[in-house]
């Protein structure tokens, strides 16, 4: 078992991230362990890429196995934003759901249908490799938002699967089914093969 860096600066991920991985890793840390600040610039339009970028920076920084996920949501009568720019959709979680809220306004419960997609990399330096792995949640986005846990956009997702928004449910429910829960399922054959 090696040790493993997450590529994040968001600390909901991070809480979703460790647990599912526990067993899989001998230590898990992330960057906001490290007194330096490492700025990896997500400049691309694919989530897979932006995954990659920041697993190869930040394994390449630190010489140890780096996990980074680039994820998002994406509603449809939006065109499929917020998508890829979903953290940079206003200056805060609020902010960014308020606007989402806003945008969807008049539009009724059928036309409201979303999705969450994540992207995970592994990057693993004695090979100078990037594994990528895919999950995503299929849902709605409510008229308002419901439920204190998880973090981004949770208050406002409803799980037509679980019958509960996802700010309602636990990190380890969440876990369970959830986009990223899903990715790292994979995640997990891949490494058990290694
Ligand atoms: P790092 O790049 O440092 O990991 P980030 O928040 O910038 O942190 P992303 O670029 O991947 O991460 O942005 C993903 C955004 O999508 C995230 O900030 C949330 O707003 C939203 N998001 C992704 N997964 C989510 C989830 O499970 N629940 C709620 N919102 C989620």
């Amino acid at each position: 078992m090696k040790d493993l860096i997450m590529a994040t600066t968001n600390a909901g991920k991070f809480a979703e991230l460790k647990p599912l991985l526990a067993e899989h890793f001998k230590e898990i840390c992330s960057l906001a362990d490290f007194p330096e600040t490492l700025q990896v610039v997500e400049d691309s339009p694919h989530y897979a890429q932006n995954a990659m970028k920041k697993a190869r920076k930040v394994g390449g920084h630190f010489g140890m196995p780096a996990l980074a996920d680039d994820s998002g949501l994406e509603v449809a009568a939006l065109g499929g934003r917020p998508g890829i720019r979903s953290s940079r959709y206003g200056r805060n979680d609020e902010e960014r759901m308020e606007r989402l809220l806003h945008e969807l306004d008049g539009i009724p419960w059928d036309g409201r249908g979303a999705k969450f997609k994540a992207y995970v990399a592994l990057y693993l330096p004695e090979k100078d490799r990037c594994y990528v792995f895919y999950g995503e949640l299929k849902g709605f986005i409510g008229f308002e938002q419901h439920g204190s846990h998880g973090f981004g956009y949770d208050p406002v997702f409803y799980s037509p699967e679980l019958g509960k928004y996802l700010a309602e449910i636990s990190t380890d429910e969440k876990n369970k089914f959830s986009h990223r829960g899903r990715a790292i399922a994979l995640l997990k054959t891949f490494v058990e093969t290694l």
